[in-house]
């Protein structure tokens, strides 16, 4: 079996070395010349944990080449992103690009399995049709799915394998050839269904996650004013069977969580107040972590700032849609002298935010250091240590990543959000 893979980002990559490592051919294919050339050279564009061996053994192997252009295969695994414009109505154009592509070489009997998370219907009424320019039906003489990757970044190479994984057929006969192939990697039970249905599926898992995160940014924000431990109130009420409250912290990134509803906003407007409002509140949490700074710190104007941590989550090098980049901008508008260090990206240039390379160069002036990342290098910072290489006696800490008392002890004051 030949399957051609259109997209090796994030879930594109990961998935074709995974099926080349299983004996597939696989062609992988981006349009990204940088890409193309890089990985040809066994270079990574892309940091996910073991990402880089398993890639170079596909490669070895010979199962897996990477091109600039699809070419004639059994199955088409169409991974291309989908960001939202400025009106946060969702950005088709590289779905559309990449069916595009495959019309050329659809072939009668092939399969293509859209994985690009998409609104509700776009399988049907933006995928089918393009297809169908090549002359055949779908559900026809071709093999039309919806097959939402569901890999959670820092994590992407178990749980492609060991997720449930869902697949929306535009017909029976559609599912159940993706289910082939998708058993020849996935131990995780692979359950079929349509293919809108399997959009759904998507978009709420993810809509699940952004408004359980929403309703801990708000306690947060009530915990501040009441005067209480938010931190300590979800750990105990996280002890009922039946309750399970997310994490506070700096916002909501990412190009999934912070993207996803939109796409159900914009399915439904006028039924999607609990979704949008969810949106406001997260995407309103840099304000929140900027005003609560503000208030303990005084004025913000010429404060030396050592921020530590920018990408969109912990661990993950990944710094599209970071709420940490957007607390940043926010103080630097305010006037504050930041020194950003992210551990992932520590060369990143990214406009508006003035980074440094190293942890003892942001710190050595700072009069505050501010931790808008969990990553485990920022955790696990030892108080004692850097205690000698910073003026700052301050600490905010946005993610209840430092332990206070340690902390104390060495002399540092410990500010938590929420607490
Ligand atoms: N966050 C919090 N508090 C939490 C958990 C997360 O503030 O308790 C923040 C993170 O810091 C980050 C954002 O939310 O900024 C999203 O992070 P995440 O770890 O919740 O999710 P992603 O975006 O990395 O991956 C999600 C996953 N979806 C679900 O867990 C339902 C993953 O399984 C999906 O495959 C992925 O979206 C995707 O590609 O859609």
């Amino acid at each position: 079996k030949k399957v051609c893979v259109l997209g090796l980002g994030y879930i594109g990559l990961p998935t074709a070395s995974t099926l080349a490592t299983h004996g597939l051919q696989v062609v992988g294919v981006d349009v990204n010349p940088h890409i193309v050339h890089g990985l040809q050279n066994g270079r990574l564009h892309l940091y996910e944990p073991g990402l880089r061996t398993l890639v170079q053994a596909a490669l070895r192997s010979g199962n897996l080449v990477v091109r600039s252009e699809p070419e004639p295969a059994d199955a088409f695994i169409i991974a291309v992103q989908t960001p939202f414009l400025e009106d946060k109505r969702a950005d088709l154009r590289y779905v559309r690009a990449a069916s595009e592509a495959v019309v050329p070489h659809l072939r009668t009997g092939n399969l293509v399995i859209l994985e690009s998370t998409s609104p509700p219907l776009t399988t049907r009424e933006v995928v089918a049709p393009i297809l169908e320019r090549s002359g055949l039906k779908a559900g026809k003489d071709f093999h039309l799915v919806y097959s939402p990757e569901r890999v959670l970044p820092g994590q992407i190479l178990r749980e492609l394998i060991e997720n449930a994984r869902v697949v929306g057929g535009i017909d029976r006969a559609s599912a159940e050839a993706a289910r082939d192939l998708y058993a020849t990697f996935v131990r995780g039970e692979i359950v079929l269904t349509d293919c809108t249905t399997a959009e759904m599926v998507k978009l709420m898992e993810n809509t699940f996650r952004d408004v359980n995160i929403a309703l801990a940014n708000e306690f947060a924000r009530l915990a501040d004013r009441l005067g209480i431990d938010v931190w300590e109130a979800i750990a105990l009420a996280n002890r009922h069977p039946r309750v399970n409250i997310l994490r506070p912290g700096p916002g909501v990134g990412g190009h999934c969580i912070s993207v996803d509803p939109w796409f159900l906003v914009e399915a439904a407007p006028d039924l999607t107040r609990l979704i949008r409002s969810a949106r406001d509140v997260n995407d309103s949490q840099p304000d929140f972590v900027v005003e609560w700074v503000e208030r303990n710190l005084g004025r913000l104007e010429g404060r030396r700032l050592a921020v530590l941590g920018l990408a969109y989550k912990p661990d993950v090098d990944d710094l599209r849609e970071s709420p940490a980049i957007e607390v940043v901008h926010r103080l630097v508008q305010a006037g504050a002298h930041v020194c950003a260090y992210e551990p992932f990206k520590p060369e990143a240039q990214i406009s508006g935010v003035p980074t440094v390379t190293t942890l003892s160069e942001a710190l050595k002036d700072a009069e505050a250091l501010v931790l808008l990342v969990g990553h485990s290098s920022l955790r696990e910072i030892n108080p004692h240590e850097i205690q000698t290489q910073t003026p700052a006696r301050l600490a905010f800490d946005a993610v209840n990543g430092w332990d206070k008392t340690a902390w104390q002890a060495a002399g540092f004051r410990v500010l938590r959000l929420g607490d």
